[in-house]
């Protein structure tokens, strides 16, 4: 579990991330599905992450010392863009190099608005993990916005659409931040990850 929680580096670009062998475990999606509210519910600091109702308040790589030994990282969201009414070239620069590139980038919760049906955007960034062999699992926000029978509805949903294209399914977590709800599993199966990390030696 998580003892110690403090804000490391914010970052324009992946020469900028720390130099040290840490793993990092990267939380992303789009913009205000609840990223930085989830970090700050995870470690359990309050304005740990900044959390705004805006979208687009997280606009570099930030890095949060855990335990001093990985860190927990807070993304830009993507598909957020005044101009631009196609996804295309919606997933920016930074967000594709960190999330491509990036070596210490060792496993990725994409964020989901759980009252949402399975929207363009995720899919394609989902595809494109598939595609590059990217870890990750998926994680619904907000839970507290819908009732139990709803909430099962969208998981349902969500695991039969990517059932059309995946034979195996990523793991899934319900979460909502106002009510605290998933913290015990996401960082026990953040735990079990970073056992793997360890034991690899990698
Ligand atoms: N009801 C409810 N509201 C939430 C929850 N999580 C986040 N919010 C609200 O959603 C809005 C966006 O939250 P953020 O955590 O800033 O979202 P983000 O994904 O980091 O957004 P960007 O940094 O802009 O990409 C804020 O108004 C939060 O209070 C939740 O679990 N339940
Ligand atoms: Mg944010």
């Amino acid at each position: 579990m998580i003892v110690r929680a403090s804000f490391k580096c914010s970052s324009e670009r992946i020469s900028q991330v720390p130099k040290d062998s840490l793993p990092d475990i990267a939380f992303i999606g789009r913009s205000n599905v609840g990223k930085s509210s989830l970090i700050n519910m995870l470690t359990q600091h309050r304005g740990l992450a900044k959390v705004s109702a805006t979208p687009g308040k997280t606009r570099l790589i930030n890095h949060f010392t855990i335990n001093n030994s990985w860190y927990l990282v807070d993304l830009p969201g993507y598909g957020y863009a005044r101009t631009s009414k196609s996804t295309r070239g919606a997933f920016s620069k930074i967000i594709t190099d960190y999330v491509f590139k990036c070596e210490k980038m060792h496993f990725l919760f994409v964020l989901v608005d759980s009252r949402h049906e399975p929207q363009k955007i995720d899919l394609e960034f989902i595809e494109q993990l598939g595609m590059n062999g990217v870890p990750f699992g998926i994680i619904f926000t907000k839970a507290d916005k819908l009732s139990k029978a709803q909430l099962e509805r969208s998981v349902s949903i969500y695991k039969q659409t990517l059932s059309e294209q995946w034979e195996e399914l990523p793991p899934m977590f319900v979460s909502s931040s106002e009510k605290s709800l998933g913290r015990e599993e996401i960082l026990t199966y953040i735990e079990e990850i970073l056992k793997g990390f360890n034991k690899d030696g990698e």
